[in-house]
């Protein structure tokens, strides 16, 4: 073995709530976002395929628990759904949510498998949209209790917690380039969610803390290094912008404790700072995590803009910089997404570097690959492209850990092909294949290839 982890390492995979659960509007469940938007444009949806029968993991989940085990995993992310435990967003829990994810959790546990729960995987419960989603402060309040009661409710066996799953994937999509509900395009409004979403997390950590459960409180974020196409000063000036914006702005909170003075300067400058109110540095401090997930799927290259900004066109990340496509860059043909490994070693050693080497783990890194049935010899998905994929990654992880990194564990994106919003199935991702119509399972080679790392822990 040339690869060998140390002892303990995490090895397993990650998924939600809103992508796997089905039964959406079940179970005393209220409508999310998702459910709302589907039902007004399904045309949005890759085959109109919408969110109310995701993968049927509120039927299955005790044969799923039980492949999750064959495919080695140690553990395992999913998240709760706020629009199942607390249907009206605030005041009533909904016991039939309770017994759902109490005999999920118990199952986990009683097959080897520690449970890590991500409390808010993009999915707003409606009746909070409707006062504003995180707009409005107050939802801030509302996610703070959710979050109490989940620590209440499953705390005693739960000790790997995350308070959100890449919080500025909702801003960029829902406030700025039109992929999420409800579809703004406004920047002012987009940094009073993002300023929101901390203050939300913020005030779990804090709650987290005073309930003692001695357990990690984290949050998982998708870092996407920034690397600007040349040494030039133009191209270095536009890529740390880049990085303000879309790592920083929450990661530095997130692991500092506050957010840098180079992006509040900048949004101050361009009148977009949202509204503080006195007491928020402090409580910004307390949401420091014990715990940080990192998502990592592909680079961002980024270059100069070589045409001047249209005044009138609405304020955009894009005023400051413009995505860089390099020649020769390595592709997933079948994704559309540039691969470049390394990317994964640079993130674990800028945290070591600037950031005190703070303890975390890879929760996400994956393959999407579209209409994947094509690679089917003899009944089994034969995805040796998947397994290149996460060897070469962990190569690179396996060197960041050599050099000192934290780095205590690798989550793969994602267990069985599930559905990823806009896009439904069009990718899989999965260790196992999903067939819609009979909602089959079956172990892809992949999954094979990773039950014998992750028992040998390494390879
Ligand atoms: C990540 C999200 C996941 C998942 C994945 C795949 O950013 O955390 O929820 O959906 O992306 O994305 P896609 O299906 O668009 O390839």
């Amino acid at each position: 073995m040339t690869h060998s982890f140390p002892t303990g390492f995490w090895w397993g995979s990650a998924s939600s709530a809103p992508q796997t659960e089905g039964n959406t509007l079940g179970g005393g469940k209220s409508a999310t976002v998702w459910d709302h938007w589907f039902a007004e444009q399904p045309n949005r949806f890759h085959q109109n395929v919408g969110p109310q029968d995701t993968s049927t993991f509120y039927q299955h989940w005790r044969e799923d628990i039980a492949l999750l085990k064959r495919v080695g995993h140690n553990s395992f992310r999913t998240s709760i759904s706020w629009a199942r435990l607390i249907p009206e967003g605030r005041g009533a829990v909904n016991p039939e949510a309770v017994a759902f994810y109490n005999q999920v959790i118990d199952e986990m546990l009683a097959q080897g498998i520690t449970p890590f729960i991500n409390l808010f995987h993009f999915d707003m419960p409606m009746v909070m949209q409707q006062i504003g989603g995180w707009e409005n402060r107050e939802v801030a309040d509302a996610y703070a209790e959710y979050a109490e009661t989940c620590f209440r409710l499953f705390g005693d066996r739960v000790k790997h917690w995350f308070t959100f799953n890449e919080p500025v994937v909702p801003v960029e999509g829902g406030y700025l380039y039109d992929f999420h509900y409800p579809n703004v395009v406004d920047f002012k409004r987009a940094a009073t969610v993002a300023y929101h979403t901390m203050i939300a997390h913020a005030q779990a950590v804090q709650r987290y803390r005073q309930l003692d459960q001695g357990g990690d409180i984290g949050i998982i974020l998708n870092l996407t290094p920034s690397y600007p196409r040349s040494e030039n000063p133009a191209d270095v000036k536009a890529a740390n912008i880049a990085d303000l914006m879309f790592n920083r702005s929450f990661l530095d909170p997130a692991l500092l404790g506050k957010y840098p003075e180079e992006l509040v300067d900048l949004l101050k400058s361009h009148h977009q700072l949202p509204e503080c109110r006195s007491g928020d540095r402090e409580l910004l401090a307390q949401g420091v995590v014990s715990l940080l997930g990192i998502n990592y799927y592909q680079p961002r290259r980024i270059k100069c803009r070589d045409s001047l900004v249209n005044p009138d066109s609405p304020f955009m990340p894009e005023w400051f910089f413009e995505n860089y496509e390099m020649p020769g860059r390595k592709m997933n043909p079948h994704r559309g997404w540039e691969i470049y490994e390394k990317g994964i070693y640079d993130i674990l050693t800028n945290l070591r570097t600037e950031y005190g080497n703070p303890r975390c783990f890879i929760s996400e890194n994956g393959m999407g690959v579209e209409n994947e049935q094509r690679f089917i010899e003899n009944g089994q998905v034969q995805d040796d492209y998947r397994i290149e994929f996460v060897r070469e990654h962990l190569q690179w992880v396996h060197k960041a850990i050599q050099e000192g990194s934290q780095c205590l564990g690798y989550h793969m994106w994602t267990f069985i092909d599930n559905w990823s919003w806009c896009n439904a199935y069009k990718n899989r991702y999965g260790f196992i294949q999903l067939d819609l119509t009979t909602q089959t399972r079956s172990v892809k080679k992949s999954g094979e290839w990773f039950a014998q790392v992750s028992r040998a822990n390494g390879f």
